[in-house]
């Protein structure tokens, strides 16, 4: 299909000269109230959503970048058996590092941050609510992130894996650092997703444009929605788990330690009951993307909305009952294993509806275009289906039992992971990067890293489903040439490398974007959400005038100039708060100016779960801190009472 037409840009209202517009005048004093402070400082006190939405975008990138280079290394040295390229010591740290930074570092962070950009425009409201709580959560990220690359810069980064089994990371089989180093990694990342996920779930529930009762919601927040909730379930888990472990290493107790009363099995209960949920974190906002795409390209309501979101919740909820079949091989009781072997097969049910609605959806497409987006969703279903089938089989465990630990699983995880979210996250950027930057990208290059992407992603995991079958073990760092392996290890690295070069290409074709790139107009795609009826990028107060909703599609079924329903004072930092179910307005918030105090919060976060690291003491000293900084966070602003709807004038 052709390439969409940019429109042209409306005209822009000239803020300069003196106006009697009211409409003018009001606009101007909410540029005032919503402008970040100039300079470095004003910077770091950002709390606009699109701004942290950004900075968690490009942060989480450049860490998948940093994973990806991991992984090549990884893919050279096993490009040929008995290869020396990375001794066994560093091959394991390159290993927990990749894995780390993919799960934790990038896959997790980069849905917050399409969360926190995205939702607030498409629910129609001006900014996220806890404005200050999310900045808390990208420097808390950030800092964590920093953490770990600067200990792998003094060797001291973690080396057990990213599950980081006891007892090998235990005190007595890793001593030193290394696995501190990924326990403190861990426990900022959850932080930093719990802080990001309550943010999400309190501005769909409350913030809501007057009208987007919940059966109207766009289906991207229902799946954000439904993953915040499973962060806030599945990250204390986690937090619980690095917290015991972290204090078995430096405080000598004794939670894992058979020998002392302690259980080794429990480590891997409390990993995995976070990380299969973990999985669905992941997977579901890309399904939120997919639905969104689907819809935008077919020009087609999306087809099995109430279907759709009953899946979503479903998934929320079963994701939470299979985490054993991590554990097949661990020796668990046998009726214990059929019950996590019948619910891992339940859950191709609702991967199964989502599947068939999105079939339906464009099998009655008015007008299918196959703009790059598209395409990226396409490759997703083929991947994906793949993937997940390879997991229905890993759910058995007869299969599980001979496969586990080899590159089988190895290719399972890639084609649920990139497939199921790196491809429908790279299209979802397609799409909403015009909206941010105000740019498009080329679709000539965006269709040419699809194909190259897609070409060199099979290239390179297809073969692992027959290594893994012949016996190949992950996390070994070589292979005797007799095994027999050679052949469809090199083509895996060749296909690294085209897969790198596909990557290489959207990153050149973003860069070039921000330069050269058709300028994208309100609603370049001509699509249905609340996001495309302000400006690209969106002022910081998002819109002018609220808007108010009358179905699913707003953008296709109503004209999008509303006149406004409740008026918001223009001269403090207000937001509409609306009714849980039916989004009627209720009442008026004033949401805190931009302040350090998120940065400060951060670092004093940092000098506790860091400084543990080394010593007990720095728990309360971060403590003291934190208190200390919490004062000034509940500070009464002057303009902070909220005012009733009724009180207006
Ligand atoms: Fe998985 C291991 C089972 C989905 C990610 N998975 C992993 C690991 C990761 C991961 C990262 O039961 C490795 C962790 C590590 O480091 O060790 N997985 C499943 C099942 C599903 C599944 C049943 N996984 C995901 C998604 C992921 C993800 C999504 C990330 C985004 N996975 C496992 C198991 C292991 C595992 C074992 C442990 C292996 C081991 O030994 O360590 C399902 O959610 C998939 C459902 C989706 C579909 C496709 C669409 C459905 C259709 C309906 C028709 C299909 C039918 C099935 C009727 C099924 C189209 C027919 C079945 C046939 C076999 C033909
Ligand atoms: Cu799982």
């Amino acid at each position: 299909m052709s390439r969409p037409k940019p429109k042209p840009k409306p005209e822009k209202v000239e803020r300069d000269e003196p106006s009697t517009d009211p409409y003018e005048a009001e606009v101007r004093q909410l540029e005032e109230t919503w402008k970040r402070p100039p300079g470095f400082i004003g910077w770091l006190s950002e709390v606009n959503h699109v701004a942290i939405g950004r900075r968690y975008l490009v942060t989480a990138f450049v860490f998948f970048a940093l994973g990806g280079l991991l992984a090549l290394l990884m893919r050279i040295q096993l490009s040929r058996p008995e290869n020396d390229f990375l001794d066994p010591d560093l091959y394991n740290v390159i290993f927990t590092m990749h894995g780390s930074t993919m799960m934790f570092l990038f896959a997790v962070p980069i849905m917050e941050g399409m969360s926190i950009a995205l939702v607030p425009l498409m629910i129609g409201t001006r900014n996220a609510a806890f404005p200050r709580l999310n900045a808390y959560s990208y420097w808390v990220y950030l800092i964590g992130g920093l953490l770990v690359y600067v200990c792998f810069l003094f060797n001291m980064a973690p080396d057990a894996g990213w599950f980081s089994y006891v007892p090998l990371s235990g005190p007595e089989f890793s001593p030193g650092k290394r696995v501190d180093v990924w326990a403190q990694l861990i426990t900022f990342t959850e932080i930093s997703a719990l802080a990001a996920a309550v943010g999400t779930i309190t501005t769909v529930f409350k913030q809501r444009a007057p009208g987007m009762s919940l059966n109207r919601m766009p289906l991207f927040v229902w799946s954000m929605l439904v993953k915040a909730f499973m962060v806030v379930f599945a990250m204390p888990a986690i937090v619980v788990a690095s917290s015991l472990l972290a204090m078995d290493r430096l405080i000598a107790t004794h939670f894992f330690n058979p020998s002392e009363g302690g259980d080794s099995l429990l480590w891997q209960h409390l990993f995995w009951f976070f990380g299969h949920p973990e999985v669905y974190i992941i997977f579901l906002p890309a399904t939120g993307m997919v639905s969104t795409l689907v819809t935008a390209f077919s020009r087609r309501r999306t087809f099995g909305y109430l279907a759709l979101v009953l899946a979503l919740v479903a998934t929320g909820f079963i994701g939470f009952g299979l985490w054993v079949h991590h554990m097949f091989a661990a020796g668990l009781p046998q009726l214990g294993q059929s019950f996590f072997t019948a619910a891992s097969i339940m859950i191709a049910v609702p991967s199964g509806v989502q599947i068939f609605c999105w079939l339906a959806t464009i099998w009655s497409a008015r007008k299918l275009r196959l703009a790059t987006p598209m395409l990226f969703v396409l490759g997703f279903i083929f991947i994906f289906v793949l993937g997940g089938l390879t997991g229905v089989m890993l759910a058995s465990v007869p299969i599980d039992l001979q496969v586990h630990d080899t590159f089988f699983v190895v290719a399972h995880f890639h084609y649920v992971l990139i497939g199921g979210a790196v491809f429908p996250l790279l299209g979802a950027l397609y799409y909403w990067i015009p909206k941010l930057t105000g740019r498009m990208m080329s679709e000539r290059v965006g269709k040419l890293s699809f194909w190259v992407l897609f070409a060199g992603f099979n290239l390179t995991f297809f073969p692992m489903h027959q290594l893994g079958l012949r016996g190949m073990p992950r996390r070994v760092y070589t292979y005797k040439a007799e095994m027999g392996w050679g052949d469809l290890n090199l083509l895996a690295t060749l296909g690294g490398v085209l897969l790198t070069v596909g990557v290489l290409l959207f990153v050149g074709n973003f860069l070039w974007s921000r330069r050269r790139g058709l300028p994208a107009g309100d609603n370049p795609w001509d699509a249905d959400g609340l996001e495309w009826a302000t400006t690209s990028p969106p002022p910081p107060y998002n819109f002018a005038w609220l808007p108010t909703v009358q179905g699913r599609h707003p953008l296709w079924e109503q004209t999008p100039d509303q006149p406004v329903v409740v008026g918001l004072r223009s001269d403090r930092r207000e937001v509409l708060v609306t009714r849980t179910l039916d989004a009627e307005p209720d009442h008026r918030e004033v949401q805190p100016r931009p302040t350090l105090v998120p940065l400060w919060l951060a670092l004093a976060t940092a000098v506790g779960f860091v400084g543990v690291i080394f010593t007990p003491w720095a728990i309360p000293a971060g403590l003291i801190l934190a208190g200390a900084v919490l004062v000034g966070w509940f500070w009464p602003q002057v303009d902070q009472d909220e005012t009733l709807l009724e009180e207006q004038p």
